[in-house]
């Protein structure tokens, strides 16, 4: 999974980064950085490591996100078209987005005003997609005019999209359109799902009470979640109860990301590995073999599945057989967060 986290300057990427990432403050250049900084982080889950106790693996993989940081939008006018330019080039790859937004005094910025953050923020989405829109459809328009046909349906959905944004809606309110194999190449700003996270003080862990907006929504205490993700272990356990943190933002942006992006997890058991697969909720057996390599898919057989739950209810695999709970499943079947599956293949 990976996440970008985009927001305007000064609005505290870098330092919720920093607490996603367990990265030290001291690293990152005030005022940001242009180039995109990566970090990468394997996901705490408690299910992995009581496979990895039972099965006593080589080595053991648990699921990763990635993040990036970049520099925030800046104020000028003229700079912002450049901007989000910069931003599509490097948001492509991204599966959904964090954004940040300010909602803690800044002695420069003033109070927080987060709602028309986050409206000035859509908009430039907006304006960036209708910009893709239309140099597409003028470099369709210049090759009839030289004569060529145009086969299949791209034209028609560029017109859908410029019709949805040119009336403010996202295309995200359209999945039909951006997911589309014709636009598919496009990534489009408005289409991305969006996790947005108010920044808030160290001693406010609400949000905004009328916040306006229709996107999911969650609040991180930036400065303080920061600290606390430079501390051992030990020491971020007392912290958490001083604070009242009941879980640190690490896992509760990764768990709302993972509902968000309608994902699951899966996992591959023995001797030599215990490893978490991160795949979309429901992908058919076939698919997720093909996540672990193309000649599972190709051989595939049968996927022998047992649900993780039951697997630990009854303390090993060859109970778990006995119970009955060990299912064998075919290539259609819908995998669900927590299986444990072995693929049988045959190449
Ligand atoms: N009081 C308070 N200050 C914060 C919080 N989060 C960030 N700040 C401060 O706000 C300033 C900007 O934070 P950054 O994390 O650098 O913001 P950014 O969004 O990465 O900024 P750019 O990269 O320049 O776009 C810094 O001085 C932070 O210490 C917070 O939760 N509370
Ligand atoms: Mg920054």
């Amino acid at each position: 999974m990976k996440l970008g986290i985009i927001g305007l300057g000064r609005s505290g990427k870098t330092t919720i980064f920093n607490a996603l990432t367990g990265r030290a403050g001291e690293s990152v250049p005030a005022g940001g950085q242009v180039t995109p900084v990566m970090g990468v982080v394997s996901l705490p889950d408690d299910r992995v490591d009581w496979l990895s106790a039972l099965y006593h693996p080589k080595k053991t993989t648990h699921a990763q996100v990635t993040y990036m940081d970049l520099q925030g939008m800046p104020a000028g006018v003229e700079s912002k078209q450049e901007y989000m330019a910069h931003l599509l080039n490097h948001m492509r790859p991204m599966d959904a987005f964090l954004l940040v937004l300010r909602n803690f005094d800044d002695p420069v910025l003033g109070a927080p005003r987060a709602a028309a953050d986050m409206r000035e923020l859509q908009d430039e989405f907006l304006i960036a997609d209708l910009a893709t829109v239309e140099k597409r459809l003028e470099k369709l328009s210049m090759e009839e005019k030289r004569g060529k046909k145009l086969t299949g349906k791209e034209k028609e959905l560029l017109n859908a999209c410029w019709e949805a944004l040119d009336a403010g809606q996202p295309l995200k309110s359209r999945p039909e359109l951006a997911a589309s194999v014709e636009l598919r190449g496009f990534t489009f700003l408005s289409a991305k799902p969006l996790l947005v996270i108010f920044n808030n003080e160290d001693e406010d862990d609400r949000l905004p009470p009328s916040h306006p907006l229709t996107e999911k929504a969650m609040v991180v205490r930036g400065k303080l979640e920061m600290e606390m993700a430079q501390l051992s272990a030990e020491e971020a356990q007392d912290f958490q109860k001083d604070f009242g943190i009941e879980e640190s933002a690490m896992n509760r942006v990764v768990q709302e990301s993972f509902r968000l992006l309608r994902l699951a997890t899966f996992f591959t058991v023995g001797d030599d590995e215990v490893k978490a697969w991160t795949i979309p909720r429901d992908l058919p057996a076939l698919e997720a073999a093909g996540c672990i390599h193309s000649d599972i898919q190709r051989g595939f057989i049968r996927a022998e599945v047992v649900a993780y739950e039951d697997l630990r209810a009854a303390g090993d695999y060859a109970k778990a057989r006995k119970q009955g709970t060990v299912r064998l499943e075919g290539k259609t079947y819908p995998v669900q967060d927590g299986d444990v599956i072995h693929f049988r293949f045959n190449v």
